[in-house]
């Protein structure tokens, strides 16, 4: 029997409470499929953080290093650890580390959900850059605490960094409706968005079959509310996708449906599996946690780990659910009833 190992690594709030749930449903489907999935669980958290002063292990990436996929609920507890310290001690260094620089972000409404937006008919992939740019966490601060206290942030674009990028787009787009927004501030930062639009352009020469539409972040934020339906794929570095991806999320009826694939194209590392949303730590444990994001980033991992008609089955399962208006109102069903109602559809 095929059998894939995955590092499950729940995190902190709702983060334990959607991986649970995503779990259950993965393990059904792999046995409905015949196969296996061994899940071995990592406590790298804030409180990891508060016992430890560390949010992994020093190894802790040679450790995932050795897995298939890892599965990650969410990080952050403002109140107890700064949410920089949980991004850059756990979540970036493990995108940098498996070169996971594609995430990919799927917005489009499930049956039964009711987005903000009277448009319905939408289907956007984001595409974010996802392992440098605006989040390289380079810079520094000097003079602290006195009003000579200056603070710098460098954004760090590569050449390579953005090629792959555009071309990973492109090649997504290809498989879609050939349709690919390619999104800057070129018009302000005159450095590395002029230099991420040059390669869109003669990258756009060799995509021939693609439309290219360069905006700018301002005008496209604006696009995927007042006319999500003309958006196809679409390309951001990694602070503009993370930003543009929340309203996605918006749009498709909120954080409980956004799911997203930190891949590594090359597959010469394990790629990571993760709900669009954080650790919600108000609601944390209450077991009203929507567990649909995660189940549905738990599919994207199947369908990259080759399981592609176990992976159609979960989303169809998912889809199902909702369409009977299970998980559609935030608050109204628990995050067991909305899992054992996807389970019950995967048959
Ligand atoms: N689901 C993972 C999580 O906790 N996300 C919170 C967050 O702020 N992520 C920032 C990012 O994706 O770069």
């Amino acid at each position: 029997m095929k059998s894939y190992s995955i590092a499950l690594i729940p995190g902190d709030g709702i983060g334990r409470d959607v991986t649970a749930a995503a779990w259950t449903v993965l393990e059904t489907v792999a046995k409905n499929f015949g196969f296996a999935l061994t899940g071995t669980e990592f406590p790298w958290s804030c409180k990891f953080y508060k016992d430890t002063g560390r949010m992994m292990p020093e190894g802790g990436i040679e450790t995932l290093r050795g897995f298939d996929a890892i599965l990650l609920g969410a990080v952050g507890w403002p109140a107890e650890v700064p949410d920089s310290v949980s991004l850059h001690g756990l979540l970036l260094p493990i995108r940098k580390a498996f070169v996971q620089y594609a995430n990919i972000r799927p917005h489009r409404l499930l049956s039964g959900v009711t987005g903000p937006l009277r448009a319905e008919n939408f289907d956007i992939l984001c595409i974010r850059e996802n392992t440098e740019g605006e989040y390289s966490g380079a810079g520094g601060r000097v003079h602290q605490g006195t009003l000579d206290e200056v603070a710098v942030e460098t954004s760090i674009f590569t050449r390579a960094g953005v090629e792959r990028i555009l071309r990973f787009g492109f090649e997504q787009a290809r498989s879609r409706r050939r349709k690919l927004a390619s999104v800057t501030k070129s018009n302000a930062q005159k450095y590395s968005m002029v230099f991420w639009d040059e390669i869109t352009r003669k990258l756009a020469a060799e995509y021939s079959d693609v439309e290219v539409t360069s905006y700018h972040v301002d005008a496209l934020a604006a696009r995927m509310i007042m006319a999500p339906e003309s958006l196809d794929v679409v390309v951001a570095s990694n602070l503009f996708g993370d930003i543009l991806t929340d309203i996605g999320a918006a749009i498709q009826g909120g954080l409980g449906y956004a799911a997203s694939a930190n891949i590594n194209p090359d597959r010469s590392a394990p790629s990571m599996f993760e709900p669009v949303h954080g650790s919600a730590p108000d609601i944390a444990h209450l077991g009203i946690a929507n567990p649909i994001a995660t189940i549905w980033s738990g599919a994207m991992m199947l369908d990259h780990l080759g399981e592609k008609a176990a992976a159609g089955r979960v989303t169809k399962a998912v889809e199902a659910a909702t369409a009977r208006g299970i998980g559609t109102i935030p608050g109204k069903d628990r995050t067991d009833a909305i899992t054992h109602a996807v389970v019950a559809a995967l048959i």
